[in-house]
């Protein structure tokens, strides 16, 4: 009498592709496209506060005498924002290697506003701090301003040094004569910038292999410094002369300018998420339109704010995973737009052992999260680096990004693809992460001890920091992670003429056997009641033979 069986399981919508993992139950890792809204689970992600802010910029060619010079000067009502806006002289292209000079005079009236004032570049002007820049950097704080000398690589590595300690410089109707100079030959060929602004004086060294990553600068003038909306103020230039051509301003240069005369609504304000799923759009270089992503801040996990500043959005894993599973996770990612002092962090999180209110503010990564932030600091732009966060507040990954150095991730709009993968194995068993982009890889090791204070993991996606900052704009899609354990292999065996035995593994507790007599869609599927038994690792069940063909499955209730 032939035995006509066969095992299904009912688990049908998901992709299911198996990793080994050291401690019984494999894992189940699921491939996401966002072909369609993968109906995550969101926390904030959509802010609505703060509101928006009006953003009003007014500046360019103005034939008044702010500045003190003859009638005709450039300036006057320039916001912060995250979007940029400047008016400047087009200046032939030049790099690190060329000398640079511009100086004149300024004026800054009471009030606020954050500006800069140099070389820059008209194609990469998009963030703070700024790339291909040498710049004065003017901090409106009411009656005095506070003034900086700084500079931006073509990969955004920046450097900067204060006027006089940072000093409160009085604003208002004091002029005061400012210059600014490159010298590539300085500090050995580092390259260093000397400016003067009224009786202080300020020096800046590249820091040591800066120079070497180029820039770019196509232009002098004012532009606004690019953060989000903030505070508005206004400043004022006269004879400013740029690489030794004088401009007295006498008439309109009809220089080259962008937003410098406009007024509209920005949602780009510190910190109002905006994040989650994209409908269509092919940010991250996936293979079809639709990912995830958007704007972040960094969160603020401070009691006053009762959960409202921290955000995530992810997928929901199918099992609760700990720091006793491997973990993995893949996918393509481009970064847009990064300000310094901003991260974002993608990997295993928990939706509410990672969102905990504390004052504490001793640990920007949330509590109980494996993953991979984007974040500087700033001397050395980004970098895409493992982190981790245990069920404990404030103990986390040391302040390490692993060796060797980390990936640079350049906030360009570049498709890479990267990999995460937390072994609970690693590094003689104290657990480790690999983070790899486009193949470079850095490992982090987990401290001593650090595994058994354990973490949890419910949900995969972007989560927030607990320690508040600046934005960036990130996607991500073709994303593949573990989304929980891999369903178990029901085997069948024949023991005797009339007698079969199933097994399955006690790795998965709570499964019972089903049989049906079909597999159509209708079938009927009854449990089995047979008595379940254990014997070493296994579950087993006899069942009785029959004439008519039987499938069996198994199914947790
Ligand atoms: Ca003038
Ligand atoms: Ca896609």
């Amino acid at each position: 009498m032939p035995l006509s069986l066969s095992i299904r399981l009912a688990l049908a919508c998901l992709i299911w592709a198996t990793t080994v993992s050291t401690h019984g139950q494999a894992l189940a890792l699921k491939a996401e496209t966002f072909d369609a809204d993968p109906g995550w689970d969101g926390r904030n992600n959509r802010a609505t506060d703060p509101s928006p802010r009006q953003i009003v910029q007014n500046f360019g060619f103005s034939s008044t005498t702010n500045a003190g010079g003859p009638a005709g000067e450039i300036g006057g009502f320039i916001t912060p924002a995250g979007e940029p806006a400047f008016y400047a002289k087009v200046i032939t292209p030049v790099s690190f290697n060329d000398p640079l000079s511009a100086s004149g005079i300024l004026n800054v009236p009471q009030g606020n506003g954050h500006t800069l004032i140099g070389f820059f570049n008209a194609d990469t002007a998009n963030e703070w701090r700024t790339p291909n820049t040498i710049a004065l950097r003017i901090y409106g704080r009411g009656t005095y301003f506070l003034a900086y000398l700084e500079y931006g690589t073509g990969l955004w590595r920046a450097g900067g040094a204060s006027f006089g300690g940072e000093a409160a410089i009085p604003s208002g109707a004091a002029d005061y004569p400012f210059s600014l100079n490159y010298d590539p030959n300085g500090a050995g060929g580092r390259g260093t910038v000397t400016a003067t602004l009224g009786s202080y004086s300020s020096v800046m060294t590249l820091d040591s292999g800066h120079k070497a990553d180029g820039a770019i600068f196509n232009r002098f003038g004012i532009l606004n410094v690019m953060k989000s909306a903030d505070d508005p103020g206004q400043l004022w230039l006269d004879n400013v002369t740029i690489n030794g051509e004088p401009h007295s301003f006498n008439s309109d240069p009809g220089w080259d300018h962008r937003n410098n005369r406009t007024n509209y609504i920005s949602t780009n304000v510190r910190p109002r998420f905006d994040f989650g799923y994209s409908p269509g759009s092919t940010f991250a270089g996936g293979q079809g339109g639709g990912e995830i992503g958007g704007h972040t801040f960094r969160g603020d996990s401070r009691v006053q704010f009762n959960g409202t500043r921290m955000a995530y959005y992810g997928a929901r894993l199918t099992d609760t995973l700990s720091l006793n599973h491997s973990l993995h996770a893949e996918g393509k990612v481009g970064f847009r737009r990064g300000v310094s002092d901003s991260t974002t962090l993608i990997g295993f999180f928990h939706s509410t052992n990672s969102m905990r209110n504390n004052d504490s503010q001793n640990s920007a990564t949330p509590e109980n999260f494996v993953g991979a932030a984007i974040e500087g600091p700033s001397s050395e732009g980004f970098y895409l680096y493992p982190t981790y966060g245990l069920d404990q507040e404030g103990v986390r990954a040391n302040g390490g990004r692993g060796t060797p150095t980390p990936p640079y991730i350049y906030p360009n709009g570049q498709s890479h693809r990267w990999t995460l993968d937390y072994n609970p194995d690693g590094n003689g068993g104290t657990g480790s992460i690999v983070v790899t982009l486009d193949g470079q890889a850095v490992t982090l090791n987990l401290d001593s001890g650090h595994k058994q204070i354990g973490a949890s993991f419910n949900r995969f996606g972007i989560i927030t920091t607990h320690i508040d900052g600046s934005g960036q704009t990130v996607y991500f899609d073709d994303l593949t992670y573990t989304i929980g354990f891999a369903p178990p292999t029901l085997t069948i065996a024949r023991t005797a003429s009339a007698e079969a035995l199933l097994q399955w593994s006690t790795n998965y507790p709570g499964y019972r056997a089903n049989s049906s007599t079909n597999l159509r869609s209708s079938a009927f599927w009854r449990l089995v009641t047979n008595p379940v038994t254990t014997n070493g690792p296994v579950y087993n069940v006899t069942v009785p033979t029959t004439n008519a063909a039987q499938f069996f499955r198994l199914r947790k209730p």
